[in-house]
């Protein structure tokens, strides 16, 4: 008889077990305080909880508005051990409920191998996970998701890629130099199909988080997750994770069960926001237009999340370190930067950084100014709050760069407007952590936006992998993978050639044998500079040294006490004969320059750079 008790117990208790965020900690924080979140249907008659384990106490139950919740205060000392250990729920009249929690061992190579931090010696690649590689077909559709569709011939759905894939082109990522990876959120995105302007799309871009703590399925889930990480750490690259703190998807737990209805903004009802981060800086603005910036929500099925909820902010915060430590992220990247509780951001800043010193967060928005950029970032002006990020996507420096190789020459239009950009870096502390680029997955693909133009994509290239920041580079670019934004992104998000076992061999820009000669040409300039650069103290940590325009020739200078680099553009009609006496501050004691690309070695002295040429060069005695 008490066999069968015993029996009947046990697996009720098993299943029973309410869902608990974050689903474990670690053992070892210097955050000594954790919130629990409990949630059940009903958990409204568990009065009592109590938790045996040294070095961890329970300071404080909440309940939240809705009965499905219970919130724990706990206190974890730095001393306490790694382990598992019960909460116990009691209430009148019912059984005993047990949640058993686990404090896992933190990893003892970050900051290290993991966990390192992304420098401007590094070079990022941007991933849309679903887009690039299909490492695992089993996985495609998913039975129990809301969205159980994997059409590829539909440009709104999802595609089947998955973060095997990623594993599997490593050494394609290590051929092409890249040192770090950033992928497009890989959280669960649990979402049916959504109308966007006219269309039914899927979540298959990973923004519309329904549970933070799983990686979605469709991409391997949370152990494919960690391999990645590990793969990329033994092959000594790194991890850059997306992140959203602004919104979730509407089926999010958080969404359909509100612990308490300030969980979600509704000051602007679901009205989105106004996208204009002056409001932040103006000193003329109104408390309206700055609350509609905060609060709106970007679509109706994006609720906003209230950071002023110090549970929300606490929440965000954890998750955040848990991820961090769990999967060992070297750097985040955080979306929609601009639309978040500004204090929260500061926080949320503090609170990774204290816990691994050496992680990398930058920050994306899309603004309209250099102040704007500078603003969000440790900067040199006066303004009533200060933000503390170190640095931002920098959307300043990529609309220089596009407009400095497309446009005619003038006296502000065309080269200048790059010289003009990066003399703003006045503003910020710490230009360098900034992040460079020429486009995204939000963005018209650079080869066309540059009109297919070889020599204006190789202008671009080279000052991507030579100015100051951390150059990033969009899949596919390399192998001059193009297209516009058509009323949607999916058109600048199509599938990597060759990623899908069913694709055409002879097209599989993987391999050489796939690429066409123009694709060769491009893929092998953009390695040999991702191979320089490693190398290159000049473009790694080196100065900065810009000259005005002249004769539709720009010339910048990276350098250090035992490199320079010069990297030279003249978008004119004509070839240009520099004069030297000009350049002399860094050309001085030159005689010869070195083609980082090519290899050509040359004198000086009587070079002539031809019409519409640019060049990476490495000065020699
Ligand atoms: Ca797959
Ligand atoms: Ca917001």
């Amino acid at each position: 008889m008490r066999i069968t008790i015993l029996l009947l117990l046990f697996p009720f208790t098993a299943l029973a077990q309410p869902k608990c965020y974050p689903t474990h900690w670690f053992a070892g924080f210097k955050e000594t305080s954790l919130q629990l979140i409990l949630h059940e249907n009903d958990l409204s008659a568990y009065t009592a909880v109590s938790i045996q384990y040294p070095g961890v106490k329970l300071i404080r139950i909440r309940r939240a508005e809705s009965p499905n919740y219970l919130l724990l205060d706990l206190r974890v000392d730095p001393s306490a051990k790694p382990g598992v250990f019960k909460i116990e729920l009691n209430g009148k009249g019912l059984a005993t409920k047990n949640v058993s929690y686990e404090l896992k061992v933190r990893a003892p190579q970050n900051g290290k191998s993991r966990i390192q931090g992304v420098q401007s010696s590094d070079f990022i690649y941007l991933i849309m996970t679903d887009r690039f590689a299909n490492g695992d077909p089993s996985n495609d559709i998913v039975q129990g998701y809301r969205d159980t569709l994997c059409e590829r011939t539909n440009k709104f759905s999802r595609h089947g890629g998955d973060l095997k894939g990623v594993v599997d082109r490593m050494g394609y990522l290590k051929e092409l130099g890249v040192s770090t990876v950033w992928l497009t959120p890989v959280n669960e995105n649990d979402m049916p199909r959504m109308n966007e302007w006219g269309n039914s799309v899927a979540g298959y871009h990973g923004y519309w988080f329904t549970d933070h703590y799983q990686v979605d399925k469709r991409f391997g889930g949370n152990a494919a997750y960690r391999q990645l990480s590990d793969r990329l750490h033994q092959n000594g690259m790194k991890l850059i994770q997306d992140a959203v703190y602004n919104h979730i998807g509407s089926y999010h737990w958080i969404a359909l069960d509100p612990p308490t209805a300030d969980w979600l903004n509704s000051s602007q009802g679901k009205n989105p926001p106004h996208h204009r981060e002056e409001v932040f800086f103006d000193p003329y603005a109104s408390q309206q237009d700055k609350l509609q910036m905060l609060d709106g929500w970007f679509v109706p099925h994006l609720p906003d999340l209230n950071q002023r909820n110090a549970d929300v902010a606490k929440y965000l915060i954890q998750y955040h370190i848990w991820a961090t430590e769990e999967f060992g992220v070297d750097g985040w990247r955080v979306d929609t930067y601009k639309y978040n509780e500004e204090k929260f951001l500061n926080e949320m800043n503090d609170a990774l950084t204290r816990e691994f010193p050496k992680l990398m967060i930058f920050g994306e928005s899309m603004v309209t100014s250099p102040v704007a950029n500078a603003y969000f970032t440790r900067n040199n002006m006066i303004t009533p709050f200060k933000h503390n990020a170190e640095g931002m996507l920098d959307f300043q420096t990529c609309f220089a760069m596009i407009a400095a190789a497309k446009e005619e020459n003038g006296w502000s239009n065309g080269l200048i407007k790059l010289y003009y950009a990066l003399a703003q870096d006045v503003l910020y502390k710490e230009p360098m952590r900034n992040c460079i680029f020429l486009d995204n997955h939000d963005m018209d693909r650079i080869f066309s936006v540059l009109g297919e133009d070889e020599a204006k994509f190789r202008m671009c290239m080279n000052w991507l992998f030579t100015l100051r920041g951390m150059p990033q580079l969009y899949y596919g670019t390399e192998v001059l993978m193009k297209n516009y934004k058509v009323n949607t992104d999916a058109t600048v998000r199509e599938d990597f050639p060759g990623g899908w076992p069913t694709d055409d061999p002879s097209k599989n820009r993987f391999l050489p044998t796939g690429r066409t000669a123009e694709q060769s040409k491009t893929f092998d300039y953009i390695s040999r500079l991702a191979q320089f650069r490693k190398s290159s103290s000049a473009l790694g940590a080196g100065k900065l040294m810009q000259f005005i325009p002249r004769e539709g020739t720009y010339l910048y200078f990276r350098y250090t006490n035992q490199q320079t680099v010069m990297v030279i553009a003249n978008s004119s009609e004509k070839s240009v004969k520099p004069d030297w006496t000009i350049y002399r501050e860094r050309v001085e004691g030159f005689t010869r320059a070195r083609d980082v690309v090519s290899g050509e070695i040359f004198s000086l002295t009587g070079w002539s750079i031809g019409s519409k040429e640019s060049r990476v060069l490495e000065l020699l005695k």
